[in-house]
């Protein structure tokens, strides 16, 4: 069975192995969760990251002495094990202050008071020496469409962006940002709600060099989309800064299960695509492999650490399935055999434009669609099922 290793680059935020098992019908089931003790579980698990909002890390109206000392221990057990902080990111949601969001909320001393908390912990990110900044404007929506100006939020959140863009800029900060859609939850609607929509707001920035997409697993599915074909695109724009594992069971509230307990089909496409879908055959992606999941409230805590070793194991195996299905001549066989390569070839020849499609007799005037087609299929059925063969170690 597969080991995790620092290679792996799995990491974790300090609030998934930290959740506490409370949800909006119930408490706590499980006691907090020190720091110092998940920088050296996770050390120990084989996982080379941790990742946290600021009130992970100091709660939400820490004095400053209180927030350096919880900083101080932090960096010791930094120290102490190897592991480092690839990601940080800004709570904008859990403060009642921030009900209606925090970039976008309708009052103004909000806003101006979210943004002094994000650069404030931008600060911090680049001291810990994270490269990337996620944002997810979990309370950035509404719940009645009088509510919110929808077009106004949207530029309120252009503004802040552009604002953050300014400073790491100006402080020569080597930190780039990630935008985490999600359609609901906890709002109604929540803007920027799948990868598609965060991609189009990026090129609508100032700089959006400095702004890419940090997609999750469950998110795009409670939208009922396609994770990995979702990751293809955001691959294709060159707008993959980060992404969060995890698993969903469908279209309902966001389960945060473990990467692999929800959708296993499109998990396997997903590793498939990160390890092997890069120009060479080789990885597509090469940032940290970060869990976003929850711990289920049905587990003590030995079943933290048990779920989040859960989820590097079944990354790993999922990675040691999808080389199998590559390497496999039938496989390479039935891809060929499905043309899947032939879409790369372009529909234009060298130097042709549509003149010469025109003047193209065999394009269309010679073209006999229906004798072409002649009932052959594409074989994809086949396909599917050497995928999943592999993915059940049949093959
Ligand atoms: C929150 C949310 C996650 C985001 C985190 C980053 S916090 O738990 O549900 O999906 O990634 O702010
Ligand atoms: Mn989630
Ligand atoms: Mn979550
Ligand atoms: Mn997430």
């Amino acid at each position: 069975a597969p080991i995790p290793t620092r290679a792996d680059k799995f990491s974790f935020g300090l609030w998934t192995i930290g959740y506490n098992g409370a949800d909006p019908f119930g408490g706590p089931t499980r006691a907090p969760l020190d720091v110092v003790h998940a920088v050296e579980k996770l050390a120990e698990l084989g996982a080379y990251g941790l990742t946290f909002h600021d009130d992970d890390l100091f709660a939400f109206g820490s004095s400053d002495a209180e927030r350096q000392t919880q900083i101080d221990r932090l960096k010791g057990a930094l120290a102490d094990t190897g592991i480092i902080v690839p990601m940080v990111t800004t709570n904008l949601f859990s403060a009642p202050v921030f009900k209606d969001g925090g970039f976008t909320s309708n009052d103004r001393a909000v806003r101006r008071f979210a943004l002094r908390k994000v650069l404030r912990n931008i600060d911090l990110a680049a001291e810990l020496g994270a490269k990337t900044f996620v944002m997810w404007g979990g309370r950035e929506g509404a719940e009645y469409d009088a509510a919110k100006d929808i077009r106004a939020a949207l530029e309120r959140y252009r503004e802040a962006v552009n604002l953050l863009g300014d400073y790491v800029t100006d402080k020569g900060y080597d930190i780039r940002f990630a935008i985490e859609p999600k359609p609901n939850e906890p709002r109604g609607d929540i803007l920027l709600p799948t990868v598609g929509h965060a991609l189009a707001f990026i090129e609508s920035l100032e700089r959006p060099e400095l702004v890419g997409v940090n997609p999750e697993v469950g998110h795009e599915q409670m939208a009922g989309l396609n994770f990995a074909a979702g990751i293809a695109q955001a691959l294709y724009q060159g707008k993959l800064y980060h992404i969060d594992l995890n698993g969903q069971r469908g279209i309902k509230y966001d389960q945060d299960l473990v990467f692999g307990h929800g959708d296993l089909q499109n998990a396997f496409a997903l590793v498939d695509l990160l390890e092997n879908g890069g120009p060479a055959g080789g990885p597509a992606y090469d940032g940290p492999r970060h869990f976003d999941y929850k711990p289920s409230r049905t587990e003590g805590p030995e079943g933290v650490w048990e779920s989040a070793a859960a989820n590097m194991r079944t990354y790993l195996l999922l990675k040691e399935r999808a080389a199998a299905f590559r390497a496999d001549p039938e496989v390479q066989e039935a891809l060929a055999a499905s043309r899947v390569p032939e879409l790369s070839v372009p529909t234009l020849g060298s130097g042709e434009g549509y003149a010469e499609l025109l003047a193209d007799p065999t394009a269309f005037e010679e073209f006999d669609a229906g004798a072409y087609f002649d009932g052959k299929g594409f074989g994809f059925v086949r396909l599917q099922q050497l995928a999943l063969e592999h993915l059940l170690g049949a093959r």
